[in-house]
């Protein structure tokens, strides 16, 4: 699909913790790349992340996939939320286990303070499951709106037990 040239870049981060979370992570990949308006451009690996939360639940598997779209950030939003509930997400406990998670974690260089959406994510520093496959997907010098450099948010943030899934 070509895209008008309006279109912008966003970063998309994926998560998952219940039932066969890598199936859940890749179908939904597919699923956004597939929606009228976007374009992938890049992937990021699979990695398997503790918890950031409550503790008693299962590790996590997270990706980021950078797009190029037409909708804007609001639309994009619910497009994902659809995604989210077409995989069987419910919403009981906050930061609690899902099926799947697609946050906008930028959304070009675009500061949005919306009831329903802020952009940056504001957890986004402090992730390391955010950030690495961040940096695998996007220039280190990549700047986060009201924050600093990729590379320099990097440096701050430990892995804290991220680790590559191989296949
Ligand atoms: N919302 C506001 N801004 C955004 C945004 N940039 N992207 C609103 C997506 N949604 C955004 O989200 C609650 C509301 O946030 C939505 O209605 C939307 O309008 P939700 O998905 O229903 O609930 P949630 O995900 O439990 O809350 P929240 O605060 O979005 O949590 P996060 O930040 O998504 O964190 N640990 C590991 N290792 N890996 C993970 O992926 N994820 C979470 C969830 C917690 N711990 C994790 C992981
Ligand atoms: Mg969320």
């Amino acid at each position: 699909m070509t895209l008008a040239k309006s279109a912008v870049e966003a970063y998309v981060g994926l998560g998952s913790n219940l039932e066969d979370s890598v199936d859940h992570v890749n179908r939904a990949r597919q699923e956004i790349a597939a929606l009228p308006g976007v374009v992938e451009i890049a992937f990021s690996p699979l990695y398997r992340s503790l918890p950031v939360g409550p503790q008693d639940q299962p590790d996590y598997v997270n990706a980021v996939l950078r797009i190029s779209t037409e909708l804007e950030p609001l639309v994009l939003l619910r497009e994902l939320q659809q995604i989210e509930n077409q995989h069987g997400r419910l919403r009981n406990v906050r930061w609690g286990a899902r099926t799947l998670d697609l946050d906008v974690l930028l959304y070009a260089q675009q500061s949005i303070n919306e009831p329903d959406l802020v952009v940056p994510h504001p957890e986004l520093s402090k992730r390391a499951f955010v950030l690495y496959p961040l940096a695998d997907v996007a220039s280190s010098d990549l700047q986060i709106p009201g924050l600093d450099s990729l590379s320099q948010l990097l440096a701050a943030c430990p892995p804290d037990g991220l680790r590559k899934i191989t296949v």
